[in-house]
């Protein structure tokens, strides 16, 4: 369980429940259309919290959802905390995995680079394109990680900085196609 997530949640919903008690002062808190008082109010950020967009429909279901489950399983709790805790199973996108970083050493003219960078757009990759002879750095980088300057070169970086450097367009384009089924 994402700690910080359910304390971000919990006072989402103790805040919104002081809220609606004190804009139902009057009757003690008591109001028979509370959840479509709570969608109201909560819609922005518990979307925002869950990084999932809700409707405020689904949220007065969820909302009555979460009452419902709280009063057959677990009468005594902390209502906030259980709501809390139901949402994020129920309802939290896990985080987007951390991708490798592509940048393709290349040149204009060189019919090699020219068969990848086609290959680039055919399967609508995210790759940076490092042209060696536009930027003389991006020949230097090239030439201090593999003595030449022959293209192209795929550099992957993965998310924890390791590098590794690929020749070959063929090499190339046959690793850019298997990462491209993976993620489909
Ligand atoms: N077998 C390689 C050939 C690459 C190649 O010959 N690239 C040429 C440009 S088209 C090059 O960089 N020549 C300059 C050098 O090797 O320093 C591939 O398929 O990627």
């Amino acid at each position: 369980m994402n700690v910080e997530l359910r304390n971000n949640l919990v006072d989402v919903f103790l805040e919104t429940g002081r809220a609606h008690h004190a804009a139902f002062a009057a009757t003690d808190g008591v109001d028979p259309e509370w959840p479509i008082w709570y969608a109201e109010h909560l819609q922005t950020p518990i979307a925002d919290a869950l990084r999932t967009p809700f409707t405020k429909s689904q949220l007065i279901y969820c909302l009555m959802d979460a009452d419902f489950e709280q009063t057959a399983r677990a009468p005594e709790s902390d209502w906030p905390e259980f709501y809390a805790k139901q949402f994020i199973e129920r309802y939290a996108q896990s985080p987007a995995p951390a991708k490798d970083k592509l940048a393709l050493y290349h040149s204009r003219s060189c019919p090699f680079c020219v068969f990848v960078r086609s290959a680039i757009d055919r399967l609508g990759l995210d790759v940076e394109l490092r042209e060696i002879f536009e930027d003389a750095r991006y020949r230097d980088q090239l030439v201090a990680a593999r003595g030449r300057a022959t293209v192209p070169v795929l550099r992957i970086t993965s998310p924890d900085g390791e590098e590794r450097w690929m020749p070959e367009s063929r090499d190339i384009v046959r690793y850019l196609e298997t990462m491209s089924e993976r993620s489909n």
